[in-house]
């Protein structure tokens, strides 16, 4: 497995599991940082023996944003140009294959968005989030403005969004931000397990169900239940389909080839 800086990279049964690893600036996402994300999350992408993947930080902090140092003294010619964060930050969006953020500690600015860009947030008790551009005279630049207000409503994201205070795991999962709540301790361990359950399927219905999902955000209503709808119509294409129901009527466990 290919070795990296700042992030740790493992696979634990068919699920490839990025641990972001640089304590000393609470894992502020710099370039480097996201270069060998996204590599990593590529490279488990590619893997046929992973089936879904797992992004977390340490106990202190997912990730504490983007890094403010090397921000600092950038001009705006030089961020436009670049179309500083583009693809760099967003290859999380391009990955087929589940993507969970076990978040512990802090996530707050660039670590939110890197979270809400995953498929789906776990969360350990001491989590924390927070969009506080604000009070470094800039606004969220990874997508927080556009996914908080989707996953959590107008009035709590205007209430994030412009105070820049920080919200508990309680109240993240009250709002809909995180699927549930764990102690930290067993919070690796509970996503890696879900990793595992997803892992398990077939991935093409994995991918497309995710697929799906996602089109929501992107979508009306129609045009969404009529992309479901060509999605779940070309599954019977797969021998995975015919397995999966031929086991349940057979009364017994299917045998998926992702296939
Ligand atoms: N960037 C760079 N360094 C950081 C960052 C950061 N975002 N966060 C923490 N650090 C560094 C600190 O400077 C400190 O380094 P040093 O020991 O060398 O002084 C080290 O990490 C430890 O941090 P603290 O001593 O501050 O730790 P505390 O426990 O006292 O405080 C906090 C923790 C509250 C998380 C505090 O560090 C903090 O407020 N951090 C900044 C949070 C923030 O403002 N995040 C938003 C950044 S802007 C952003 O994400 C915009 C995204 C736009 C899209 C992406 C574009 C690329």
């Amino acid at each position: 497995m290919a070795e990296y800086g700042m992030i740790k990279v493992e696979t634990r049964g068919k699920v490839g599991l990025v641990t972001l690893d640089r304590p000393a600036a609470l894992n502020a996402l710099c370039d480097q940082l996201m270069t060998e994300l996204g590599q990593a999350l590529k490279g488990f992408d590619a893997d046929p023996a992973v089936g879904a993947i797992v992004l977390t930080g340490s106990e202190k902090a997912f990730a504490a944003g983007a890094d403010i140092k090397e921000m600092k003294d950038r001009s705006f010619p030089a961020v436009h140009f670049e179309d500083f964060i583009g693809n760099k930050w967003e290859t999380v969006l391009t990955i087929k294959k589940p993507v969970i953020a076990a978040v512990a500690g802090f996530a707050l600015g660039g670590g939110c968005e890197l979270a809400m860009m995953c498929d789906l947030i776990i969360a350990g008790e001491n989590a924390k989030f927070g969009q506080p551009e604000i009070k470094l005279g800039i606004i969220p630049g990874a997508g927080g403005t556009q996914r908080l207000i989707r996953a959590v409503g107008k009035s709590k994201a205007m209430d994030l969004i412009l105070t820049g205070r920080m919200m508990d795991a309680a109240e993240a999962e009250r709002a809909n931000l995180v699927t549930r709540v764990v102690p930290v301790e067993s919070l690796l361990e509970e996503a890696v397990k879900m990793a595992g359950v997803m892992a398990s399927y077939s991935l093409p219905s994995v991918a497309m169900a995710k697929e799906a999902v996602n089109a929501a955000y992107e979508m009306t209503l129609r045009e969404g239940v009529r992309f479901e709808r060509r999605l779940f119509h070309s599954l019977f294409a797969t021998e995975d389909q015919k397995e999966g129901m031929s086991a349940f009527a057979e009364k017994r466990k299917p045998d998926f080839r992702n296939a």
